[in-house]
C-alpha cells in the first residue's frame, strides 16, 4: 500500500527520496518551483538538465538534486494549458505516471510533487487537482514499490482543493 499525503510548503525542503521539478520542454530553468529548485539546489542540477537537454511535455528525466535533501529531482514538463481541447489531461496525466515510473526504476520509494502545470502554465487548479489524485492512486494501485506520495501545495488553494479531494474519498 502506498500512503497519499498532501502538505503545504517549500518542496525544495521535503527529505524525500525524489522531488519532482515543474520543468520546461528546454529544461532551461524559469520561475515558479523550478526556480526554486535550482537556485536551492545549485549548479549540479542545471549542469546535468544541459546534458540531457531537453524533455517532451508529459515526459519526464533524472538528475541529482545538488545541495537539496532530497536524493534525485524528476523533472517533468506539465501541458500549457489552451482551453482544454489540446490533450492537456492526458499530457498532464503522463507527467504524473512517467515521474513515478522512472522514480520506481531508480529504486525511489518516496516520491514529492508540485501541482504541475498550476502556476505560469495556467491549468485550472481544480481540474488539475483531480487529474494528478486520480492519476497517482491508479498508479500506485497498478504497481508495487511506492511507500509515499506527497502532494507539496505552496498556495491555500491547491492545499485546500488536495485536503477536500484527499479526504472525501
Ligand atoms: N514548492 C512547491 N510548489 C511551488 C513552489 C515551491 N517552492 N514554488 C511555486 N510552487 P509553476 P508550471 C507551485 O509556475 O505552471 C517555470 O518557469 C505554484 O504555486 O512553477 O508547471 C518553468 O521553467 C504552482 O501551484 O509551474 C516552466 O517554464 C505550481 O508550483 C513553467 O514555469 C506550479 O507552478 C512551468 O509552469
Amino acid at each position: 500500500m502506498t500512503t497519499i499525503e498532501v502538505i503545504k510548503g517549500d518542496i525544495t525542503k521535503i527529505k524525500a527520496d525524489a522531488i519532482v521539478n515543474a520543468a520546461n520542454e528546454q529544461l532551461a530553468g524559469g520561475g515558479g518551483v523550478d526556480g526554486a529548485i535550482h537556485r536551492a539546489g545549485g549548479p549540479a542540477i542545471m549542469a546535468e538538465c544541459r546534458q540531457i537537454g531537453g524533455c517532451p511535455t508529459g515526459q519526464a528525466v533524472i538528475t541529482t538534486a545538488g545541495n537539496l535533501p532530497a536524493k534525485k529531482v524528476i523533472h517533468t514538463v506539465g501541458p500549457i494549458w489552451k482551453g482544454g481541447h489540446h490533450r492537456e489531461e492526458e499530457l498532464l496525466a503522463n507527467c504524473y505516471k512517467q515521474s513515478l515510473k522512472l522514480a520506481l526504476v531508480h529504486g525511489l520509494c518516496t516520491v514529492a510533487f508540485p501541482n504541475i502545470s498550476t502556476g505560469v502554465y495556467d491549468y485550472p487548479k481544480k481540474e488539475a487537482a483531480n487529474v494528478a489524485i486520480q492519476t497517482v492512486r491508479d498508479f500506485t494501485k497498478e504497481n508495487e514499490g511506492l511507500e509515499k506520495v506527497i502532494f507539496v501545495c505552496f498556495d491555500d488553494e491547491n492545499y485546500q482543493l488536495y485536503s477536500e479531494h484527499l479526504s472525501s474519498n
